[in-house]
């Protein structure tokens, strides 16, 4: 990683000889503090490999953001892969502790010591690994409708979810959606304008509200349209496709009160609300369970 062709330890070196320079006994504090944290770092690591190891071979740790009040979490991706992992049947166990992976997202999972991220290429390699392959009974041409709306859902629709949920709303509803942690909220404005940043680099939120709502509302269309009666996005039977879908779609359902895509599902798009309970019964008979604080199975939601 380089920034203006410079390495992070070549900045660092140079602050320091510059330092040096200044104050001998405030560089070896500087320094002294550094890799004492480093070093307590590299330990925990250590300590928690140790720990995910103990899961047993061929036991998959995912680790994933906290529980959510309403959805078992706030991040489609995290509940797209955890979906899958349960239509696979594959064994695994979750990780709260360090939900942010090498590639600085979440979700990833370690497998036998191996450390994987990003939701699809996990999804692929398991897959592969465990012989499970939903979408087998799919023509090419489904195939590729298939892939073209986890695309649209993962890397096109989820920008409209994030300038609604980090800039248009600025974490309102968020923050309603998850036990926060008093800490939490001095992290709040860091968090919003990263996403505002990225947001912007994306592009999308160089367009106005109204472009934006109208933008994911063709998205969600086209979903809803597709989708029609049959009960999951392929068909009768739910394949990979339908963990991408759902687990954005319930972050509208669950996450997103008083946004203007909820109105629209509520309202234009019954089918996609009914699509999110169907898979939601189908895939989390424990969904109450799995809320953060748990619910009781005798109240709906
Ligand atoms: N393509 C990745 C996207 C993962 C992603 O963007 N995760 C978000 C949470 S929804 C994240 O980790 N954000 C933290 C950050 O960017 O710092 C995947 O499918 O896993």
């Amino acid at each position: 990683m380089s920034f203006l062709g410079k390495t992070p330890l070549e900045y660092a070196s140079r602050g320091l000889s510059w330092l040096w320079k200044k104050n001998k006994y405030v560089t070896v504090g500087v320094v002294t503090v550094v890799a004492t944290f480093q070093s307590y770092n590299y330990v925990k690591k250590l300590q928690m490999r140790q720990k995910w190891n103990e899961a047993g071979w061929d036991v998959v740790v995912l680790h994933i953001f906290p529980r959510g009040r309403f959805c078992p979490n706030l991040s489609p991706f995290v509940l797209k892969l955890e979906t899958y992992l349960r239509m696979a049947e594959i064994p695994h166990q979750v990780d709260f502790l360090d939900p942010i992976g090498p590639k600085g997202k979440c979700p990833w999972i370690t497998l036998n010591g191996e450390e994987i991220s990003d939701s699809q290429l996990i999804i692929e390699r398991l897959g592969e690994k465990y012989n499970k392959n939903f979408s087998i009974n799919l023509t090419p041409e489904q195939l590729a409708v298939a892939r073209a709306f986890q695309i649209m859902n993962d890397e096109h629709l989820y920008w409209g979810l994030i300038v609604w949920r980090y800039v248009i709303d600025a974490g309102h509803a968020f923050v309603q959606c998850f036990e926060v942690p008093f800490i939490f909220n001095v992290f709040l404005p860091f968090l919003l304008r990263k996403y505002k940043s990225m947001a912007l680099t994306q592009g999308i939120a160089l367009h106005g509200n109204d472009e934006i709502e109208h933008i994911i509302e063709e998205d969600l269309e086209a979903i809803s349209v597709y989708l029609g009666d049959k009960p999951f996005l392929m068909g009768s039977e739910p394949c990979e496709v339908d963990c991408a879908i759902f687990g954005m779609m319930a972050q509208i359902v669950w996450n997103s009160p008083g946004s203007p895509y909820l109105r629209m599902i509520e309202v234009q798009y019954p089918n996609l609300n009914s699509y999110c309970q169907r898979m939601k019964e189908r895939f989390w008979p424990d969904w109450n369970q799995c809320l953060n604080p748990p619910r009781s199975n005798s109240i709906e939601g």
